[in-house]
């Protein structure tokens, strides 16, 4: 086959879903090369070193858990498959991909083995060899370093995995250098990459939509969570969820991240709960990160519609402000005093929220941080690059990131409310924060449970794009939750 007639290599699982080109990950290789070029401590010809994903089975057992691929790897060649290794010049950008060697018992359990031509044809990189031919292929280039991945993820407070092979004891390695610099590059993306993350945000928006729809008290939790990942797996073909799925009916849904194995999404949704769902499915890697708050039966009362636009009143005025050049420690502020005022206008709290401010009353209400990075984790890379200071006060302590915003950032915004008994009692029992909360009050929402509102932006050079699209007010969602129950009525009229 003449290469001209061959189509343009790129991940796509079938005409409806979304056809991601390999040119993003050339494109992300030929950045980090332009930042290390840049970079007057790489000495020329350098050649970055990293160690793809492994395959791993269940404990001691041999039942293959299914793999998906380790970020950065995933950044700069996206390869599907598992136990890899890819190799950059940094001079000229040339990549390689190290593929396993694989038995010949592979292509009875596993399928076809494919030869290099084959993945080189599928990933678009310049050259493909073998893992066990790694040592003598990097001689041959004969690097004055080879810059290996090692740095701190502070989200998790683990270390990313190094590269490790037979005979890099012969190199000169660096593992300080690219660290930082691929970091920054994931935190800015590229328009291929912002096309991804459209792509996973308007299809588990949608799915969200149809859970709103879809849900009825009496259900569980669960089936909710069932509804969500079979949109998106059919509509999306996202096969894997950017994480754990929480979707917190009544008290449940002041856990800020119910779901879990311990509290795996079972309880059954009851007439007057409020749901807080908060599900996001991902596609190639690229994640989505949404919650929707919502009445279980469709109609918010007196008392939920106050705490739902606090909320939202808090998630507009941030998206008011975002802009390059500003803190999102400010941001953070912000959607704290909105939601200050608002309890306070509803009787909940008082006295001056300036004076609440200055005692951080609001990490009560809003114990975690506004919003994180999103990219191929959902909680993206890059938050506390070196020079940047995480804050130590309540809920400040808790932000992801505490930088100034740049355009190409892709961040949640993701205001709440919750009322979680610890910390009430913990605030009744401390008279500085105690002076504000009207006891009896606070006492009424105990068992409110809370509501989150989340989307997922990315910063543009004026202001910001909004990537989720789901129902935000009242007014909107108790229109799609009718549509839904709309539907009911008609079934059951068919039946008659
Ligand atoms: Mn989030």
């Amino acid at each position: 086959m003449a290469a001209a007639n061959r189509a343009q290599p790129a991940f796509c699982l079938g005409e409806h879903t979304l056809s991601v080109p390999m040119e993003l990950h050339k494109e992300n290789r030929k950045r980090l090369c332009e930042r290390l070029r840049a970079n007057k401590n790489v000495p020329k010809n350098s050649v970055v070193v990293i160690q793809g994903g492994e395959s791993a089975t269940q404990y001691c057992s041999d039942k293959e858990l299914l793999f998906r691929q380790e970020s950065y790897f995933q950044w700069m060649f996206g390869v599907a498959e598992p136990d890899s290794y890819g190799a950059i010049d940094v001079d000229t950008g040339m990549g390689i991909l190290f593929i396993p060697k694989l038995p010949e018992s592979y292509a009875t359990w596993m399928g076809k083995i494919h030869p290099p031509e084959h993945f080189k044809d599928k990933y678009g990189v310049d050259k493909v060899k073998f893992v066990e031919d790694i040592a003598t292929v990097l001689k041959n280039m004969n690097p004055s370093k080879l810059l290996t991945l090692r740095g701190l993820n502070t989200d998790s407070g683990k270390h990313c995995r190094e590269a490790a092979f037979d005979g890099i004891g012969d190199f000169t390695v660096d593992n300080k250098l690219l660290h930082p610099e691929i970091m920054e590059c994931r935190v800015i993306k590229t328009d291929m990459e912002l096309e991804v993350l459209r792509y996973v945000n308007r299809i588990s928006s949608e799915a969200h939509k149809e859970v709103m729809k879809s849900i009825r008290p009496g259900m569980y939790e669960y089936q909710m969570e069932s509804a969500f990942q079979h949109y998106c797996y059919v509509n999306g073909g996202m096969r894997i969820m950017s994480y754990t799925c929480i979707c917190g009916s009544g008290f449940n849904s002041s856990i800020l991240h119910y779901g879990h194995a311990g509290a795996p999404n079972s309880k059954k949704i009851q007439d007057g709960d409020m749901c807080l769902f908060d599900m996001g499915a991902e596609y190639h890697c690229y994640t989505s990160d949404i919650t929707c708050s919502f009445p279980a039966n469709g109609k918010f009362t007196e008392d939920q519609k106050k705490i739902y636009n606090a909320v939202f009143k808090a998630s507009r005025a941030v998206m008011q402000a975002v802009r390059p050049g500003v803190s999102w420690v400010e941001m953070h502020k912000l959607a704290e005093r909105q939601i200050l005022e608002e309890l306070k206008r509803h009787g909940l709290l008082q006295g001056e929220v300036d004076d609440m401010m200055k005692v951080r009353l609001g990490a009560v209400f809003m114990p975690h941080g506004l919003g994180h990075f999103m990219g191929l984790d959902v909680h993206d890379v890059g938050g506390y690059p070196e020079g940047v200071q995480r804050i130590d006060e309540p809920g400040l302590r808790h932000l992801r990131t505490a930088r100034t915003l740049q355009e190409g950032m892709v961040l949640t915004i993701e205001p709440g409310v919750y009322f979680i008994e610890h910390l009430l009692n913990g605030a009744l029992n401390t008279p500085a924060h105690a002076v504000f909360l009207v006891r009896d009050e606070i006492e009424r929402f105990r068992n409110f449970g809370g509501v989150r509102i989340e989307d997922d932006i990315a910063v543009t050079s004026d202001g910001m794009e909004l990537l989720t699209d789901v129902p935000r007010t009242v007014e909107e969602i108790e229109a799609l939750m009718a549509s839904g129950r709309r539907q009911d009525g008609a079934a059951q009229q068919t039946k008659a």
